[in-house]
């Protein structure tokens, strides 16, 4: 205690110095941003030995070195992170009483930096913290938004959005470097000529150049020993007045000028849809090129020239959008490095591998032909080189079949498209569940998993249990280490010894009390700053709630129609209706949390939301059911509420059209945290239900994937004898046009369009997409189970116990041991001591050299 004493002491010293030294203020006086700033400089000296001496030791040693690809990251506050990680808990404790200030709101202060749409930009962070933890060589690269994913605010239930102001205030966990800037080049006319073996290259004239300049973020493993710091290196096109275009400015195109000012400002909204715009294609260039001479130089650096590149270099695609390393890797080692066409292409394919994270025809990425010609001219000429000798490969081995060229073709139709381009530039492909990496090589990509059987391999996803149950859950996090130590933090597989203490009585009432006290901060939360706003944005008030006792059932995820949020929607229509008929018709109460933005594009995915909120409002206004149900709506969910909400669920809605989730991390979060799941038979909920054991995960319910399939392929599934042969479904569907929820005519016509999606072909999309009404009966009855074991409190610890204790497997330190093992071939290098040392004794000869003493 004493020694945390100094150490507070010796901190508060420094938080003073950096207020007077950097921001010219004194504590009394500080802002929250200027404590906040000042704190987070002090503590972020405690991390920078840690990071000069980790990626010294990766150079030295030469480690081959994985470089993490990525459009989104989704990392979190990081002040709050980062404390955790270097276990300061107690220590920021100790000096928030010495300097009178309060944490939570130091915590809060901070932006959460929201550079991604959803799972695919969590995952990439939740991997960050494993790569880290773990000690494993690594570099994320994605770009610096300037906007991150918008604000979403719900006007009487229609959502707006706001742009996201994340750098609004100096942000102290970036490093600009501007010594490490470089040049992405685009548009141009290409000037043939041949390298030494004769291959043709290309030299680029009369094009435009952009200068992307790196921001790191440091991002700081928990220590097993002497913790790792890795660099998340953010791109960025704004701060380089050279990219501003004055020619252009001068001949009266103001829009025209400031375009690659621009081009790292907006993060597009849309997950799961392809929009095929310009600046889009624009900036998944400037992450592949950018990262790649960035990728380049280091290794340089190291090595002097590129003879070991394929040994060292370790390239992940995340998803098809930064596809273009391909071609651009190619081109660049044929045209610098005077390497052989067909050399060039073996060290690509050795380096790349790509993960596929969806399955929905519509997020697959292509991209007109004419576009990329026009705007990567010389990177269009390889993509047509290399589609040639394939689709040439192709034809050689299946003479007969002339269709399997087509489809299998890099270029077809005028398009690009970018996961046959991903597929065969890269040595391995996988999937992010079971079910998902059999559903890519048995359909998806079943012509080349034929061609290439052994590039095709599964990695399911995890999250990290250090955000989402050490640091989100601090009161589970204790009586779990409590009870198994505290080695879950690192090493989730002994998560499974919790088991032993499933049946023990004191156990279960310590849980429910728990879940109950996360409940109340949730309630709190809910009820002081959820705001419930009226056609103007103005805040009429906040979200009605339940007391700790009701079950907390939560739906958190991007809206879209294949996650269900209607399937939920229209089960709560089944209950009121039921609870208005008799308000004793159940015996529990129910609060159902639903968050999750829609893509502003996306007008179905809106009038859901839309339903939710009148739904809810309805509820809200009937003074006999509101005592038994309630909705509320989180507005502008994102990972800081997400914190606040997991921790406080009983019921985990994972209902998904089976086959459609690829794997889904919400799920995970939730059950670590003793959620039960009502879920659908997909995505890892499979893997979940198997390692949780059958026995223990009591509510999977609805048509399988090959059911789904079948049904699809045979046309047999008619959503409106669905409709018509179930009284309660039909009267649920009916609510939708019947009056009885909306309140003006753009209402009334959101909810008819529900309807007609739900009953009515349309064009090429059958009645029903989604199976929804398919889903629905067996849906409802489960939820009648879920409320029969929730009558029984203990009983139902007893399960969120094994569930919690079957979550091991779905830690991201064991995706990452997978990816590390099949297919990067990677080793852990953690800090070396001498390196350390050296770092640290520079350091401090440093500190003591002061002008004045
Ligand atoms: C594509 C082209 C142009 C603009 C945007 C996009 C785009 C952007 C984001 C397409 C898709 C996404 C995001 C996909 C995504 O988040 N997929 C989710 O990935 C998770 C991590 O693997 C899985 O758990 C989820 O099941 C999957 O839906």
């Amino acid at each position: 205690m004493q020694e945390t004493n100094q150490r507070a002491e010796i901190l508060v010293q420094k938080i003073k110095h950096f207020l007077i030294a950097n921001l010219g203020t004194i504590l009394e006086k500080a802002s929250i941003q200027e404590f906040y700033l000042a704190f987070s400089l002090a503590l972020r000296e405690e991390i920078m030995i840690n990071w000069t001496a980790t990626l010294d030791t990766f150079e030295k040693q030469k480690a081959r070195t994985l470089y993490y690809l990525s459009m989104e990251y989704l990392p979190g506050r990081l002040l709050e992170n980062n404390i955790t990680n270097i276990s300061a808990t107690e220590l920021v404790k100790a000096v928030m009483v010495k300097t009178g200030r309060n944490l939570q709101e130091l915590l809060t202060h901070e932006p959460d930096p929201g550079l991604g749409n959803g799972g695919l930009g969590r995952l990439a962070s939740c991997f960050m913290d494993s790569l880290a933890t773990q000690h494993y060589p690594a570099w994320g690269y994605g770009l610096r938004y300037q906007y991150g994913i918008f604000e979403q605010e719900i006007w009487n239930g229609v959502q707006i959005e706001r742009p996201d102001c994340w750098l609004l205030n100096e942000h102290p966990w970036e490093f600009r470097r501007d010594t490490q800037a470089v040049l992405v080049n685009f548009r141009g006319n290409p000037v043939a000529a041949t390298n030494s073996h004769g291959d043709e290259v290309y030299q680029l004239e009369d094009y435009e150049e952009v200068r992307a300049l790196p921001y790191d973020i440091p991002i700081i493993g928990y220590p097993s020993s002497v913790f790792s710091v890795l660099s998340l290196r953010l791109w960025s096109t704004k701060e380089s007045p050279t990219n501003f275009e004055l020619q252009r400015y001068n001949a009266g195109h103001l829009d025209q000028a400031g375009e690659n000012t621009s081009l790292s400002d907006v993060l597009y909204p849309n997950d799961h849809h392809e929009t095929g715009k310009r600046i889009r294609l624009k900036q998944e260039f400037l992450l592949a090129s950018a990262s790649l001479q960035d990728i380049l130089l280091k290794h340089r650096r190291v090595y002097g020239d590129l003879s070991s590149f394929a040994d060292k270099v370790r390239i992940q695609i995340n998803d098809t959008h930064p596809a273009l390393v391909i071609p651009e890797l190619v081109r660049i080692l044929t045209k610098s490095y005077d390497i052989s066409w067909h050399e060039a292409w073996e060290i690509t394919q050795t380096c790349c591998s790509y993960t596929n994270h969806t399955v929905l025809k519509e997020a697959l990425e292509e991209w007109n032909e004419h576009r990329i010609a026009h705007l990567l001219p010389r990177q269009y000429i390889i993509l047509q080189k290399l589609n040639q000798e394939f689709c040439a490969a192709v034809r050689k081995k299946f003479p007969e079949d002339a269709d399997k060229v087509q489809r299998m073709s890099i270029i077809e139709g005028g398009q690009i498209r970018m996961a046959n381009l991903s597929i065969i530039g890269s040595h391995k492909v996988n999937g992010v569940s079971e079910l998902h990496s059999e559903i890519i090589k048995t359909r998806l990509f079943r012509d080349f998993y034929e061609l290439y059987p052994n590039k095709f391999t599964n990695v399911t996803n995890g999250v990290t249990q250090r955000r989402w149950l050490l640091h989100a859950n601090p009161l589970l996090a204790a009586f779990i280490t409590k009870r198994i130590g505290d080695r879950w933090i690192t090493h989730f597989e002994e998560i499974a010894k919790l088991r032993d203490f499933a049946s023990d009585p004191a156990t279960q009432e310590e849980f429910l009390a728990i879940k109950r006290e996360n409940k109340a901060a949730l309630i709190h939360f809910l009820a002081k700053e959820n705001p419930l706003r009226n056609s103007k944005g103005k805040i009429i008030g906040h979200s009605l709630t339940l007391g700790p006792e009701a079950l907390f059932d939560v739906q958190i995820k991007r809206l879209h129609e294949y996650k269900r949020q209607l399937m939920n929607l229209l089960h709560l229509i089944m209950l009121y209706r039921e609870l208005k008929k008799d308000p004793n018709a159940r015996r529990i109460k129910r609060l159902v949390v639903i968050g999750g933005k829609a893509a502003p594009g996306y007008e179905n995915a809106k009038r859901i939301i839309q339903l939710a909120y009148l739904l809810a409002r309805k509820i809200g206004e009937d003074q006999a059911v509101k005592e038994k149900l309630a909705i509320a709506y989180v507005e502008n969910y994102n990972v800081s509420k997400a914190q606040i909400i997991i921790p406080a669920a009983d019921l985990s809605e994972q209902i998904s059209t089976a086959g459609m989730e690829a794997s889904g991390t919400g799920n995970m979060k939730l059950a670590m945290n003793g959620a039960l799941t009502i879920g659908t038979e997909d995505g890892a909920n499979i893997e979940m239900r198997k390692e949780v054991s059958d026995a223990w995960w009591p509510f999977s319910f609805g048509a399988t994937a090959d059911e789904l399939a079948t049904a699809r392929s045979s046309d047999t599934y008619k959503a409106w004898d669905t409709y018509i042969h179930d009284v309660q479904v039909c009267d649920a569907v009916d609510a939708l046009k019947d009056g009885s929820l909306a309140t003006n005519e753009q209402e009334a016509e959101a909810l008819r369009a529900l309807y007609f999606s739900l009953l009515q072909d349309h064009y090429t999309d059958p009645a029903d997409k989604f199976f929804v009404l398919k889903d629905l009966r067996a849906y409802y009855e489960m939820q009648k189970k879920v409320e029969e074991l929730f009558l029984n409190p203990r009983k139902w610890a007893e399960y969120a116990l094994h569930n919690i204790a079957g979550m091991g497997k779905f830690s991201s330190d064991e995706a990452i041991k997978n990816y590390a093992k099949l297919i990067w071939g990677l080793e852990k290098y953690p800090i070396d001591t001498t390196i350390y040392q050296n770092v640290q004794q520079e350091y401090s000869e440093h500190d003591r050299c002061r002008i004045i003493s």
